[in-house]
């Protein structure tokens, strides 16, 4: 067991200094914590893959013309039109012709089965690229069925501020006489998705994450976003978009969904060294879809990972990559740290922390393989105590870290993924502030978002791994 100590700043590059990574561990947790619930087989077969379609062709490449996929709120009238038509079109398949693989109830049940206990997209390295290949064909069945290959799917840029409401077109009419509408949402058209699972704090631990492994995961455990912002906005919609079954459902999905490819394109774009994995386990993962000729097709991962070239669509400036300082790389000093018993968060290694902040630097809690309840999809909160956590006073209040949320696999309340959720969030001043004096085992604990004080249950987090990390800005020689 190693404690934090100042030593650990004596070993760092004088002038640049990167950053620190300062580990505390909790103890691995008992697997089967929180388990599921047993269902019957029967419950699977709706998300069977459709017939028998043999064996896929292999896709080869697009020709369309490279054109922008746009915010949705931001669509013109005659936009709009086309989306509602393209739906429309999709929605009139099911019941015209039900097998017809492009239908719309066909195309959700895609998701589905991508989720359940053979193959599962989620929780791993799979969840970016396999959505990218998934939205990809769905684009281009849309197009097809209004007679436009230039139509693109709209992105639902709930990072803005301004944008958090469910996008005005999938709204109004807020009945079935629009393609866009989904009758189970919890969220009205009033509502919007909060600051605390979308905003910058949010948004910027997500894409100033250094390795592939921390953005988008490894085999066998997730990356930082797909928790907060994917999963919370899932959870905070609602209704289908609540459970992995039955999102593809809802139309926003898609349009949710490539707010969440846009945030891959994003990281790729912000420095150079956010790079893929080139490991061939990862470029050769082959997924099959239905094109829109309803051929059945084969698309690998090294075959999406340059949306503008391969996959033909753009995404507009990003205001993060406008507006991030120069970090520097962020990366373990000690890796041995990881494994130690306590934290000790004090002293000068606290001071030195607090001005990397104060002066524009990052830091982040990271904790990796986090277990958390799986018996109800749900937004959880993580604060610094548990008697913070049973107070529940929310962002800004003294002890609140950030969100966790919790997306099960269907109504009947199974998860089924036995993979790692790794997750890591900004840390402000007054963040690092109220972790501040901590010395001895972590009492990091979550509680479920907007449950009455007399009902709520406080959790105390377990993980394999709880992190600080650590990255100073960039200063040009004067
Ligand atoms: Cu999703």
């Amino acid at each position: 067991m190693s404690n934090l100590d100042d030593r650990m700043w004596a070993t760092m590059p004088s002038r640049r200094s990167f950053l620190q990574r300062m580990g505390l561990g909790v103890g691995v947790l008992g697997a089967g914590l929180f388990g599921g619930l047993a269902l019957p087989e029967s419950v699977l077969a709706v998300c069977e893959p459709p017939g028998n379609p043999g064996t896929p062709k292999p896709w080869r490449k697009d020709c369309r013309m490279i054109l922008p996929r746009r915010p949705a709120s931001t669509l013109s009238a005659a936009e709009i039109t086309q989306l509602k038509d393209a739906y429309k079109a999709m929605r009139a398949l099911d019941s015209s012709a039900p097998n017809d693989p492009r239908g719309f109830l066909r195309q959700a049940n895609v998701h589905c089965w991508y989720c359940g206990e053979g193959t599962q997209v989620h929780f791993s390295w799979q969840f970016f690229a396999w959505h990218r290949a998934y939205l990809y064909f769905h684009e281009r069945i849309l197009g097809k069925l209004i007679g436009d290959m230039n139509f693109r799917l709209p992105y639902w840029d709930w990072d803005t501020p301004s944008h958090r409401k469910l996008p005005g077109a999938y709204t109004d009419p807020n009945d079935n006489s629009n393609p866009l509408w989904n009758g189970t949402r919890n969220m009205d058209p009033t509502d919007e998705i909060p600051e605390e699972d979308v905003g910058e704090d949010v948004m910027e631990a997500a894409l100033t994450a250094d390795t592939f492994t921390e953005f988008g995961g490894t085999a066998s455990g997730s990356g930082i976003p797909e928790g907060t912002p994917h999963g919370a906005v899932h959870v905070d919609v609602g209704g289908d978009m609540g459970f992995f079954d039955s999102a593809g459902k809802d139309p926003v999905f898609y349009a949710h969904h490539a707010n969440v490819d846009k945030m891959w394109s994003d990281w790729n774009k912000a420095s150079s060294i956010h790079t893929n994995p080139t490991v061939t386990t990862f470029l050769n993962l082959t997924w099959n879809f239905y094109d829109e000729n309803k051929v059945w097709r084969s698309i690998k991962a090294s075959q999406v990972l340059n949306h503008d070239t391969q996959l033909r669509y753009t995404y507009g400036p990003s205001k993060f990559l406008e507006q991030l300082p120069c970090l520097l790389d962020w990366f373990p000093i000690k890796t041995d740290w990881r494994v130690s018993q306590t934290l000790k968060f004090a002293g000068q290694t606290r001071a030195k922390m607090m001005k990397v902040v104060e002066q524009g630097g990052r830091a982040r809690l990271h904790l990796n393989e986090l277990a958390v309840p799986t018996d109800k999809s749900a937004v959880y909160r993580l604060y610094a105590t548990p008697e913070a956590a049973k107070a529940d006073e929310g962002p800004g209040s003294k002890g609140y870290l950030g969100t966790v949320p919790v997306v099960l696999n269907d109504r009947e309340r199974r998860h089924l993924s036995k993979n790692a959720r790794n997750i890591a969030l900004r840390l402000s001043t007054a963040k690092l502030d109220a972790l501040s004096g901590t010395v001895g085992p972590v009492r990091l604990a979550l509680v479920e978002r907007g449950v009455k004080p007399e009902a709520r249950k406080v959790i105390p987090v377990r993980a394999k791994d709880v992190l600080l990390s650590v990255a100073e800005v960039e200063r040009e020689e004067r």
